[in-house]
């Protein structure tokens, strides 16, 4: 659309509208899961933690959490068990599935002064049950105990 004005006795000055968008600030998260929270602006950001529990808000997007209420435990289940002689960690937690571009992957140190998180003997043992709609599933998962006395679980949420 364009818009002319004549002005008394100096010539006509011209201008063009511009179109108007509206691009939502989500930092690659979906902007009905902000507004579902109540959070705009700049504090949409994938690494902060608004509720302070120590899960950012991309890993309360991957496992269902609510980024506006603390709640640093989201495992589903924390247990041991004795299969064949062998101790096994048992595991689960609640997985988006509605994603295509999230990827969520249980990593393992035996000690923090390791270099590096492992996936050696990490097992699916149960394939998630539909929760949420579709939205999510529940998974639940493995690993081996014998021949070490502790181990630090990591969930990389990656996006
Ligand atoms: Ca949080």
């Amino acid at each position: 659309m364009t818009h002319t004005r004549q002005l008394a006795d100096s010539g006509t000055v011209t201008s063009t509208a511009s179109a108007l968008s509206y691009n939502p600030v989500t930092d690659g998260l979906p902007d009905s899961w902000w507004a579902s929270y109540g959070i705009t602006g700049p504090a949409r950001a994938a690494t902060h933690d608004p509720d302070g529990d120590g899960m950012a808000n991309l890993v309360e997007y991957g496992l269902g959490g609510n980024p506006t209420n603390a709640n640093g435990n989201l495992l589903t289940a924390n247990t041991s068990t004795n299969l064949g002689g062998t101790t096994w960690w048992r595991f689960g937690f609640r997985a988006r599935t509605n994603d295509a571009a999230l990827a969520i992957q249980p990593v393992f140190k035996s000690s923090l002064t390791d270099a590096d998180w492992s996936t050696n003997g990490v097992v699916r043992k149960v394939s998630g049950t539909p929760v949420a709609g579709g939205e999510y599933e529940d998974q639940v998962w493995e690993t081996p105990m014998d021949g070490v006395d502790r181990k630090f679980l990591r969930l990389g949420v990656t996006k």
